[in-house]
């Protein structure tokens, strides 16, 4: 009961922590005055168009979430303990010496970059972006600034994100970085949400930040040169003075991509819904949904919670029809391997990928004025709202010169839109290989395709439309 009551806590606080993050981005209408000016308040579109090409048209990121709490891996002295695998440390109230010691016993033998980076590839995703240090304060990589690394404080001795990022690139993705700048469980100083629970944490936010979090970020940024930092958690303590201090530090690499999440009053680059499809997405903006593939971020042995690769497509799916990326969450375990189960449905998305890529990637939101949902009269989200109840029977993506209708249920002999505001001009099923003429006719804003009896894809099979655009 104890357990329960302080998971239901930390999702409060989690959701009002990415509640506090959405409002800092939409904060933003007037302009605001920063210490420092961020690249975002200064550049032009053009420039902000060319920095975020290569994301806006990747739409499919891996999530890592993989650092000392895989070692306990969801138990301490025994027990399991309640919530994500990564909070293990807040959750159990672990005393920092007793979480220190696990570094003892972290020795990823198993860990290779080429296994999780071609993994990543076949998924069909285009960036990583990896934790290189979560609330627990543990780096993962050789850090000069603190000692608490996976170099310097473990048996395994090995920099997995030197190995990382080169082998990120030399396979052609973009490498991201997870960085807690605010929450550090194991710094004095560093912010706990909820409250610390053990002296060893007490000591001065802005010290922590000038000789632990900004000293890192440099290094990170110098040592790795990350196409993107993935911050965490904002609050108060976060002044718009610190915060300055860090986009002062940013604004030397004008290539990068940052997310709403630093605080201090700065909105970043991507609005960064969690755990949620926003139900009209963010027009207009640039967004990436973060999710779990089980319920945990961080790895635990008692997580077989995973979500099906139907429902994963159909999340990619609905959030590119929307213009938004999906970042979808990894949890690898202690020995370095990405659970099986997690592996497997990530080849899946691939393969569907590698036949209906191109209705994906570089593609825009729905040319179609369709709900796909609705908000329920009875139920409520995290935040007190009506939930939104989407339906699953199609999406559109488009991009010049095509629609790609995907059937996520199958409609039978013909495909309708009666509000479809284009000019059809042929059509045919994306995953057939002769790309076969399919009957079409278009009678104002009524569009009607005879479709085959079955569907190609179990999941979802693609209709092309062809347009004059
Ligand atoms: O507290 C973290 C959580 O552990 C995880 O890292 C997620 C990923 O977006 N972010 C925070 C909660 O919003």
């Amino acid at each position: 009961m104890h357990m329960t009551s302080r998971f239901v806590r930390y999702a409060v606080v989690c959701s009002i922590a990415a509640a506090v993050a959405t409002m800092q981005a939409h904060a933003a209408a007037p302009p605001i005055h920063h210490p420092v000016a961020a690249i975002q308040d200064t550049e032009t579109t053009a420039q902000r168009d060319a920095r975020m090409a290569w994301w806006r048209d990747a739409r499919f990121g891996m999530f890592i979430h993989w650092g000392l709490y895989a070692v306990p891996a969801g138990f301490w002295q025994g027990k399991p303990v309640h919530g994500i695998g990564e909070w293990i440390m807040n959750t159990g109230k672990i005393p920092v010496a007793d979480y220190k010691k696990f570094s003892a016993q972290f020795d990823p033998t198993q860990f290779d970059a080429h296994t999780w980076v071609s993994l990543a590839k076949a998924a069909g995703m285009k960036y990583i972006v990896i934790t290189a240090k979560h609330h627990d304060g543990f780096a993962m990589y050789a850090s000069k600034a603190d000692a608490f690394n996976i170099v310097d404080a473990t048996p395994f001795k090995h920099d997995p994100l030197r190995d990382l990022a080169d082998e990120a690139r030399r396979q052609g993705l973009k490498f991201g970085l997870y960085y807690s700048q605010v929450q550090d469980w194991t710094a004095p100083g560093g912010a706990a949400i909820g409250g610390h629970w053990d002296k060893a944490q007490d000591g001065d936010f802005a010290q922590y930040l000038h000789t632990k979090a900004i000293p890192q970020l440099k290094e990170l940024l110098a040592n790795y040169h990350p196409d993107v930092l993935w911050f965490d958690t904002p609050t108060d303590a976060m002044t718009p003075q610190l915060a300055s201090e860090i986009v002062a530090l940013l604004d030397r690499y004008p290539q990068l991509i940052w997310n709403n999440r630093l605080g201090g009053g700065y909105q970043g680059d991507t609005q960064t819904p969690e755990q949620y499809i926003p139900p009209q997405g963010f027009p207009g903006e640039d967004w990436e949904v973060c999710m779990t593939i089980n319920d945990t971020w961080g790895y635990k042995s008692n997580d077989a919670h995973f979500k099906s690769t139907k429902m994963l497509l159909q999340n990619l799916v609905d959030i590119a029809s929307k213009g938004g990326n999906y970042l979808l969450n990894v949890g690898p375990d202690a020995r370095g391997v990405i659970p099986a189960p997690e592996a497997e449905r990530l080849q899946a998305i691939g393969h569907w990928l590698d036949v209906n890529g191109e209705s994906i990637y570089d593609t825009s939101a729905t040319p179609f004025a369709d709900a796909h949902g609705s908000y329920s009269p009875t139920e409520k989200d995290e935040n007190g709202k009506p939930r939104w109840i989407p339906t699953w029977n199609w999406r559109a993506t488009r991009r010049p010169g095509k629609v790609y209708v995907h059937l996520l249920e199958w409609p039978g002999a013909s495909f309708h839109v009666a509000d479809a505001d284009i000019h059809a001009t042929g059509a045919y099923l994306l995953a057939d290989p002769h790309h076969t003429p399919l009957k079409l006719t278009q009678d104002g804003k009524q569009l009607n395709v005879q479709l085959p009896a079955k569907p190609l894809d179990s999941i979802d099979t693609v209709l092309v439309i062809q347009t004059k655009s």
